[in-house]
């Protein structure tokens, strides 16, 4: 299976996030990558190609263009008003409910105006988060990632049964006009959106990261042409918290087009495979020959920050029975975050999806 992977992502080097206040050290580093990187090589039957750069357009198609602007001036801006940070987080975020009641201040929306003044305020305007720190190599890493899966899905549609792209950073918390959950442009969306336009064929988004794909679902929200399937922690107990529920199907042209699958703590390799034919038979029931995967590796049960069961042996079947869909398979590479096994998962589960055998 062909994969394509950029070094740009080694320029988004953090080495801390906030977790309700408090500084960790990263999750999302960039040895993940690498890891993956070097146990993909070490396999053999993955050659690995450059991303080919694919501009804005196909960016500013799903994401709002002061976004972009925003990260790529953010990390600058810092250096001239002498921010001296090791990344840049927000102080405030501005949340929708500081404005309400109050009719016509700030937008007739009731939300704030995009404040151009100081890289605080306008972190915060653009962020959802606290765990998403930017710095110097931030928005080339990002920009990257995006041409990491415009490129995979260019080959997708010229024929290719499967390519891997190995997109760092992640994308699926991205949301058309905010960055967090350490996404900053959501790979998946901009590259299913883009399969759409080229082909004029409906797609469909398998998310199989253990967290949900609030970016990606509120992206497609009202289109009827992609549709968007997801299994992940109950928002209930698990980040994004505010998204994620059984019961958000889509709107106008979207309805039904939206299909969130939240599972219990200690979920186990059988319930994952249950949930995962369900998503697999709203998939088959829908037209389309092209299937982007969000594919997260923190389902796995020694991630350090989630709560799943799942086991190495596991992503070999899971590839599989996505493949069993007949159709061709855009792979993004999206959360986890036990290094260790993180090479194995992946390789497993590309394995299977190309009918090899797990080992070997
Ligand atoms: N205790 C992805 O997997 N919260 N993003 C971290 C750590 C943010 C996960 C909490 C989780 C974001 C792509
Ligand atoms: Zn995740």
């Amino acid at each position: 299976m062909r994969v394509v992977y950029s070094p740009a992502h080694l320029g988004h080097d953090i080495a801390s996030e906030t977790v309700m206040g408090l500084e960790i050290p990263a999750n999302e580093v960039t040895e993940r990558a690498e890891r993956i990187k070097a146990a993909l090589e070490a396999d053999g039957g993955f050659p690995i190609e450059a991303p080919k750069e694919h501009g804005e357009g196909p960016i500013t198609a799903v994401h709002d263009p002061g976004l972009v602007r925003f990260l790529a001036e953010a990390w600058d801006q810092m250096v001239a008003e002498g921010v001296d940070h090791p990344s840049l987080m927000p102080e405030a975020l501005n949340v929708r409910a500081l404005t309400e009641g109050m009719g016509g201040a700030a937008n007739g929306a009731g939300g704030a105006l995009e404040p151009r003044g100081s890289i605080s305020g306008r972190a915060g305007f653009w962020a959802f988060d606290t765990s998403s720190p930017i710095v110097a190599g931030t928005y080339a890493a990002s920009r990257a990632a995006v041409d990491v899966a415009l490129t995979a899905a260019d080959a997708v549609v010229d024929g290719e049964a499967a390519v891997y792209g190995l997109c760092r950073p992640p994308g699926h918390h991205a949301a058309r006009s905010m960055y967090g959950g350490y996404c900053f442009f959501n790979n998946a969306a901009i590259a299913a959106d883009a399969i759409a336009r080229t082909t004029g064929e409906p797609v469909a988004i398998l998310d199989l990261d253990y967290h949900h794909g609030n970016g990606t679902q509120q992206i497609f929200w009202r289109r009827g042409d992609v549709l968007y399937v997801s299994l992940h922690a109950d928002p209930e107990r698990a980040y994004p918290f505010y998204l994620g529920r059984a019961d958000e199907v889509g709107a106008g042209p979207g309805t039904g087009a939206n299909l969130n699958i939240p599972l219990p703590a200690r979920t186990t390799n059988a319930q994952y495979l249950r949930a995962l034919d369900r998503g697999i038979e709203k998939i088959a029931s829908t037209p389309g020959s092209i299937v982007v995967v969000s594919l997260g590796l923190d389902t796995y049960v020694d991630d350090p920050i989630c709560d799943f069961a799942l086991t190495t042996e596991v992503y070999h079947e899971v590839g599989r029975r996505v493949a069993a869909l007949g159709r061709r398979l855009v792979i993004l590479q999206e959360g986890g975050y036990h290094r260790p096994t993180l090479g194995a998962n992946v390789r497993a589960w590309l394995r299977g999806a190309e009918g090899r055998p797990h080992e070997g």
